[in-house]
């Protein structure tokens, strides 16, 4: 009896066992399907950027123009009230020319009138701040590789006026070295391999925290081995304190003029949208960095023109380039009778 009993049990347990383990079979049977295979395996995520030229700058100086248009309005009228004159005073102030180049605006309308009009004496008078050479060197000499450097505070747009600037020299034919000299944050470099990449240019970087320095002595040696004549060397915009950043730079910089190398342009690159800010960080870089031009970003935002003006009056040194968008193409050669035209013309 007590056999029957154990195999009765045993039997009970067996069966018990092959349930549940039939269950288990089938809560595997009920996994959610897998994803079916997709039919494009790589497909491009980020957009390419917009190789369409830029348009007019009228347009893309929107916010700028807007501050001027009560001078436009002014026009051709030559009668000096002194409620032009206040127009003219508050419009200026507004635009960010700053309060140098207001009064003397202002003092050449008193003492000489506006024979052509207010917006033309407007005109001529800001044309004065613009009397520098601002031509850009492209080549180095003989069996030197030319560098430019780009310097500034974090955030201001020099990865991008980088890529802008390979794109343009590329397709110039010109063959570039883009030196990844951020090394602050891997992601910095990331961002310029991946304008590389869309622009053509080669590039060089390296792990986090290495030194700048050895970016730039690494990318003039592939210039000189590929034959390259042109390295874009970017930079950090951060290190735990400025005085640590002007050193850094200062160290670069002199790598990069070693031979083979010549740096022969340093752009400060200046954020437009920071209006008179932007003049007191470039005061800090300037006696480190030897900057030959001003790399003026971000005037299609809501900056005011003006800006250009007060930098070049105060800085004494060339604004070279102005950033007027996102894109690749969005970077233009700076020629101030065009951009104050833009501003001024009716
Ligand atoms: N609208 C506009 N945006 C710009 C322009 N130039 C740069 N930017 C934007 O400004 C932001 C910062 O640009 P970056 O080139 O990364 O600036 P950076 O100086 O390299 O910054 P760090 O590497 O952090 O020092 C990005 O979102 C750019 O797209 C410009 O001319 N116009
Ligand atoms: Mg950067």
């Amino acid at each position: 009896m007590s056999t029957v009993l154990i195999v009765v049990a045993l039997v009970v347990v067996v069966a018990l066992v092959l349930v549940v383990a039939r269950r288990r079979r089938h809560v595997g049977v009920l996994e959610a399907p897998r994803a079916p295979m997709p039919d494009v395996l790589v497909h491009e995520v980020a957009e390419r950027p917009s190789l369409a030229a830029a348009p007019g700058l009228s347009t893309r100086l929107g916010s700028s123009r807007g501050v001027f248009e009560r001078v436009r309005s002014l026009g051709a009228t030559n009668a000096l009230s002194p409620e032009s004159l206040d127009v003219v005073e508050e419009v200026l102030l507004r635009s960010d020319v700053g309060v140098a180049t207001t009064n003397a605006v202002l003092e050449q309308l008193r003492t000489h009138g506006a024979p052509e009009g207010v917006a033309a004496a407007v005109r001529a008078e800001v044309m004065k701040s613009f009397e520098r050479d601002r031509s850009f060197r492209v080549s180095a000499d003989e069996g030197r590789v030319a560098v430019w450097l780009f310097v500034g505070v974090n955030g201001v747009g020099k990865t991008t006026t980088v890529a802008k600037l390979a794109s343009r020299f590329t397709a110039e034919g010109h063959s570039v070295v883009l030196a990844a000299g951020d090394t602050f944050r891997a992601a910095a470099a990331d961002q310029l391999q991946a304008w590389a990449e869309r622009t053509g240019a080669d590039l060089v970087r390296a792990h986090e925290g290495a030194d700048p320095g050895s970016v730039v002595h690494d990318a003039l040696g592939r210039a000189k081995a590929r034959g390259a004549d042109l390295v874009l060397a970017d930079t950090a915009g951060r290190r735990a304190n400025s005085t640590n950043l002007l050193d850094e730079l200062a160290k670069v910089r002199r790598v990069a003029d070693r031979d083979p190398g010549q740096v022969v342009e340093t752009l400060m690159v200046l954020d437009a949208t920071t209006g008179q800010n932007a003049l007191s960080q470039a005061k800090e870089f300037l006696a480190a960095a030897q900057v030959s031009g001003i790399v003026l970003t971000k005037l299609d935002g809501t900056a005011r023109g003006g800006i250009v003006v007060a930098i070049e009056r105060e800085l004494a040194i060339p604004v070279k380039f102005i950033g007027v968008g996102e894109g690749v193409a969005d970077l233009m050669v700076f020629e101030p009778e065009v951009f104050v035209d833009s501003l001024l013309s009716a």
